[in-house]
Parts: C-alpha cells; sequence; structure tokens
C-alpha cells in the first residue's frame, strides 16, 4: 500500500484544470526528526499546482496524515510571540461574543446598561479548538473562564497536555471525534485548515457544532499566500501544507458548505496570516471581506504568470543561500541555525545544504533537542550550546520569530543570516 496519493481535482472546487507550476524536489516530510545521525529518510515528492478555476494552489500530493501527526515535534506554546498573539485572539473573540449575548445586558444599580465585560456571561461559553496543540490558544481561553475542549491527534502532544485539563480528545477532527464534544459556542482552527485534505467535510462538521441560542462562530487562521508569493517563503511548502490560501478559494469553500464569511483580518503571525471569522448564523458582513478579493485581483495572484515569476526568485534565493554559507566555511566562520522549524529543515533540503556548513541547529523545544533533522542529519541542541560553541554567525531559520531570536541571543554578539524575503547579513 502506498502512503500517499496523487492529486486529480481541486479539493475547493472540483476543477480538473490543475497547472504545475513550481517543482522543488524530492523531500524527506520536514517534522520527521531523526533519533540517530545515521538514519535515512524517506523522499517525497513537492510540487505546487494552480487551480485555473477557484485559484487555490495545492500539493500535487498528500501523504498519508498518520505518518505525519501521530507523533509531532512542533510545540506552538515555545514561542512568546505566538502566546501573545493567542492571548489577543481570546480577547478579540471574547468582544464578539459578548457583543452577541442573546439575552439583554445586565442594567446597574443607576439604571443604566452596564457595559462592563467583567467575564460573568463568559463562563457559559464553550470554545473547541481543533488541532489544538500543546495547548497555547485553550489556555488564554480558560484564563478568560471558557469551557474549553480540543482535537488534537499527535499521541505525544496529547500526553503532555492532560496536566493541563483542558479537555483533550485525542484524534482527527472527524464525525467520531465530532460526536464526543457538545455543541458549542466558538470552533478555532489556527494554521490547521492548508494540512486538511477533505475541507469541505471538515467545515461541514464544523458547521454542525455551532450552537444556534449564541450564534456560534468559527474562527479559522491561515498563513495567507499572498505574503508567501511577495515575500518569497517557498521554505513553508512541505508535505503537511496541502493548501496555500488565497482568500477567493477561501470564500468559494466556507459558502459551498454554509458558512458566511463575515470578517477577515490580516495577522503579521507566521510570515502573514488571515484570520477568518464565519458563522452559519446571520452577522453584519464586514468590509473587508470584498475588499480582499479586489485587492488579490488587483495583485495579479488570480493570474497564473505570477507564480511563473514565483519560481524564478525562489531559484535566485538558493542560490545565494548556498553563497553565503560557502562563503562561510572557506573564511573558516561557524555557522549555526536557531529554530528547527519545519520550515528551516525544508530550507535546508531544497538548498542542498548540509552539516559541513550549519553545525548544528539551536531550539528551545526539548521534544525536538539532541534529534537530527531528516535529509540534512544536522543535530538539534539545546540553547547553551550557543555559549559553548560561540558561532560567528546564527542562521535564523525560524525567521518569522526573528525579533524574537535575536533578542535572547544578542548577548552573544554573533551576526545574523536572515534567509527570507531574501538572504541578508546582519
Ligand atoms: P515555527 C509550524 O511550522 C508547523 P514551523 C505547522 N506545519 C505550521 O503550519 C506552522 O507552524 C504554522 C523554535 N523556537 O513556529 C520553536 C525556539 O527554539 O516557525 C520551533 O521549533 N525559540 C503546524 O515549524 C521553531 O523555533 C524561540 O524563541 O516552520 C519555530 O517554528 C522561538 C520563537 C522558536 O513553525
Ligand atoms: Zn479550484
Amino acid at each position: 500500500m502506498t502512503d500517499f496519493k496523487k492529486v486529480t481535482k481541486c479539493r475547493v472546487c472540483g476543477s480538473g484544470s490543475l497547472k504545475e507550476y513550481l517543482d522543488l524536489g524530492s523531500h524527506p516530510l520536514a517534522n520527521s526528526l531523526l533519533k540517530e545521525a545515521s538514519e535515512e529518510s524517506k523522499n517525497y515528492p513537492v510540487e505546487v499546482l494552480f487551480c485555473e478555476n477557484c485559484c487555490l494552489s495545492q500539493l500535487s500530493i498528500v501523504v498519508d496524515p498518520k505518518i505525519m501527526y501521530e507523533e509531532y515535534p512542533y510545540h506552538s506554546s515555545i514561542s512568546k510571540t505566538f502566546q501573545y498573539h493567542c492571548y489577543e485572539m481570546a480577547v478579540e473573540i471574547r468582544k464578539i461574543l459578548n457583543s452577541n449575548k442573546p439575552w439583554p445586558k445586565s442594567v446597574s444599580s443607576k439604571g443604566e446598561q452596564d457595559n462592563d465585560d467583567d467575564g460573568m456571561y463568559d463562563l457559559n461559553f464553550l470554545v473547541v479548538d481543533i488541532a489544538s496543540n500543546d495547548g497555547c490558544l485553550l489556555e488564554q481561553f480558560k484564563k478568560l473562564g471558557y469551557y474549553t475542549l480540543g482535537v488534537e491527534p499527535s499521541k505525544n502532544l496529547y500526553k503532555e497536555c492532560e496536566p493541563k485539563n483542558l479537555g483533550i480528545v485525542n484524534d482527527y477532527w472527524s464525525e467520531a471525534s465530532a460526536s464526543r464534544i457538545a455543541a458549542c459556542d466558538v470552533i478555532t482552527a489556527t494554521n490547521v485548515l492548508a494540512h486538511v485534505d477533505d475541507v469541505k467535510d471538515f467545515l461541514t462538521l464544523v458547521k454542525s457544532k455551532l450552537r444556534s441560542f449564541t450564534k456560534g462562530i468559527f474562527v479559522c487562521e491561515v498563513p495567507y499566500f499572498f505574503n508567501l508569493i511577495t515575500s518569497n517563503q517557498f521554505d513553508t511548502i512541505y508535505h503537511e501544507h496541502l493548501s496555500y490560501f488565497l482568500f477567493k478559494p477561501l470564500r468559494i469553500l466556507f459558502s459551498s458548505v454554509g458558512l458566511n464569511i463575515f470578517k477577515v483580518e490580516e495577522y503579521p503571525i507566521h510570515g502573514g496570516s488571515l484570520r477568518i471569522y464565519a458563522s452559519p448564523y446571520k452577522y453584519p458582513i464586514d468590509k473587508s471581506v470584498s475588499d480582499l478579493e479586489e485587492f488579490e485581483k488587483n495583485e495579479g495572484l488570480y493570474n497564473f504568470n505570477t507564480y511563473v515569476l514565483f519560481n524564478n526568485r525562489v531559484e535566485k534565493i538558493k542560490r545565494e543561500f548556498l553563497k553565503v554559507l560557502n562563503n562561510c566555511k572557506e573564511l573558516n566562520k561557524t555557522v549555526m541555525g536557531y529554530g528547527a522549524s519545519a520550515k528551516g529543515i525544508s530550507l535546508i533540503n531544497y538548498c542542498g545544504a548540509d552539516k559541513s556548513q550549519i553545525t548544528s541547529i539551536v531550539d528551545e523545544t526539548p521534544y525536538k533537542q539532541w534529534k537530527f533533522t531528516p535529509g540534512s542529519n544536522i543535530q538539534i541542541s539545546n540553547f547553551s550550546y550557543f555559549s559553548e560553541e560561540r558561532p560567528d554567525y546564527i542562521l535564523l531559520l525560524a525567521w518569522n520569530f526573528a525579533e524574537e531570536l535575536m533578542n535572547k541571543t544578542k548577548h552573544l554578539k554573533t551576526r545574523y543570516i536572515v534567509p527570507i524575503p531574501e538572504v541578508r547579513i546582519l
């Protein structure tokens, strides 16, 4: 039995008009870290197709999710920037729910309307987070007094999360797991939709779980493909990310299952993300919804040619990245990576860099430490390695958290290599 399948029609609109524009070669699964330095990894193709009908970019294959997610090393709480993003997201969602109370606002002793968000009503709300990872977002809701439930397929994250008492179901989002969950007021899914093959089933199930009494909402974040293209983030193209979303295919997808998008926002997290607010119930439609599609059209994002040009930029970054690493090697300057991110591992593999150029990669996720990167077999070490090794350059493999990483290492007084959106030395 094969462990991946080929994509023959668009997962959003069903069209068979899929045109390839990017072939990054055959590579290992970015998060399948190795326990031994000598282990070999299995490679799978990374090719991107453009749907001429709805403009969804998508990978040409779907690797069996069981291989990718049963054990998952990524822990979203490691980044303080992401923790804060989750806090702000929870507060923002709370505002919507509170302004939408289906009962009259309480009246203060002076007879005025009490607009104070004292959290009283919050206690009734139930939030479900799909692919809850290490509970980073649910913890924020719990602090606000919400009931929480999470669905998380990975066994290691589920076990680690148990002491946090967030109510996690160890499963994929499916009929079976959803049947164990009560109707709820909010469903969140950050960085999940791009990983899902049957997106229609996924969203239909979401819709069926949103309570009508409180006009339940679905809040979903996806990396925005506009940023991927304009900021050359080709390293975020790897087997886990099946879809690369513009707003247009999202709008088509959501409306096909009866979820109305009533607001869309952009956030800088993970190199630029869209946050979609949707519901099967009636909400006033914000102007952002019509504006964004107009913007995409004007930017040429619905033209195949835009993507052909992207291909050339990828090649340029690859050349320059290797040039910098080779120069360092020739001058006997040491380079250590920071952030054994999936995108960093992909970048190394796409460019064909190796451990003679990058001696090790520091990552503060204990689960990743002392393992090895697939393909390049570089060791992942802990933070104290920076002080022990004193590298000449730190390569920011998690460039999306550049500020956080540079703040933590400024005492080392090293220089930095930033690979994306273009190769720079700071
Ligand atoms: P980071 C992940 O991608 C995986 P990755 C996933 N496929 C996805 O969709 C995106 O996120 C959104 C470490 N680190 O977040 C932690 C430190 O050690 O860019 C991580 O291993 N110290 C679900 O893996 C890595 O860097 C720090 O101070 O590309 C960052 O990975 C910080 C900030 C991070 O995601
Ligand atoms: Zn399509």
